[in-house]
């Protein structure tokens, strides 16, 4: 390389009247060039890539390119329509044995509702927004993974902080939604204070220690997204009713069908959501609480 740029200066001292074309046919100028990045592959890939991430040079994320949330989606493997054919409805069932949930939801990853999942958990009257603001006054928050969905917050710090009015959902308040994963141990150990495994989970099966919550207001909810998180989750309402809309992945469009569900407080709703497409909404009444995580 450094001979080639030495060539090319003595040849520019030697022909001082040469153009940007003459240069451009030489064989020294190629070697140090070399093949110029085709101007067609900048224009697709740079707005390709702008229009699909977003550059996080500000944020303190250890990721310097954070892609959609969405993105895992378009790299999932097609899925068995086994889960979904013939799938009408999400039953609702109650005093069912380990066994049996196992063998009949677990396996075929067939959504469903048990009624008496959590209808004796202490949480019901224990959990509310005033809870959760105990809860985390004296512990760090701050790295918990944390869904806004259509809020302006961008951290259960700042819900934790809104106006009481707006967290009682007095009317004229801006409406709120918002879900969190825990990921502190000590609120974790007074969380499980107040709600058990749930009794249809084979002893075999592993509860996985972090919990989802999720919390706001009638008229809110999720959009609809399918996860990628590692297992199937259980999700019991504490509070308030949630409408459930279920959707067959894409490539099952043509053989099954949209299922709905409401979950009523003291119910719990087990629905593999890697598979199942799941969009949520409070129905009118008070606060919906939710506390869920993944089993295997
Ligand atoms: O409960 C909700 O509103 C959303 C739950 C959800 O999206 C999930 O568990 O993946």
């Amino acid at each position: 390389m450094q001979k080639a740029e030495k060539r090319l200066q003595a040849l520019t001292q030697k022909y001082s009247g040469f153009s940007k074309h003459d240069y451009s046919k030489l064989d020294v100028t190629n070697k140090i060039f070399k093949k110029p990045f085709p101007k067609t592959a900048f224009f697709l890939l740079v707005p390709l890539l702008l229009l699909t991430t977003q550059i996080n040079f500000f944020d303190s994320s250890s990721c310097l390119i954070d892609m959609p949330s969405d993105s895992s989606k378009w790299f999932r493997e097609p899925e068995s329509c086994d889960i979904c054919e013939g799938v009408t409805e999400v039953p609702k069932i109650k005093n069912i044995s380990p066994s049996e949930f196992y063998s009949n939801f677990v396996t075929s990853a067939k959504p469903v509702v048990v009624t008496d999942g959590a209808t004796t958990w202490p949480a019901s009257q224990k959990f509310s927004f005033d809870f959760f603001k105990n809860l985390y006054a004296n512990s760090d928050s701050n790295f918990c993974q944390f869904f806004p969905y259509k809020t302006e917050f961008t951290s259960l710090e700042e819900v934790l902080e809104m106006d009481p009015k707006r967290a009682n959902l007095e009317p004229g308040q801006k409406p709120w939604y918002i879900g969190w994963s825990n990921c502190n141990d000590n609120a974790g150990k007074i969380l499980r204070e107040y709600y058990n495994t749930p009794y249809f989970l084979p002893n075999t099966s592993e509860n996985i220690a972090l919990n989802w919550i999720f919390m706001g207001g009638p008229g809110q909810g999720a959009h609809m997204h399918v996860d990628n998180v590692q297992y199937p989750s259980w999700q019991a309402q504490i509070k308030g009713r949630k409408l459930w809309r279920l959707a067959p992945p894409p490539e099952c469009l043509y053989k099954c069908q949209e299922i709905q569900v409401i979950v009523e407080s003291g119910e719990i709703i087990i629905v593999d959501t890697n598979r199942w497409y799941h969009q949520t909404f409070i129905l009118p009444g008070e606060i919906s609480i939710t506390i869920g995580a993944e089993f295997d």
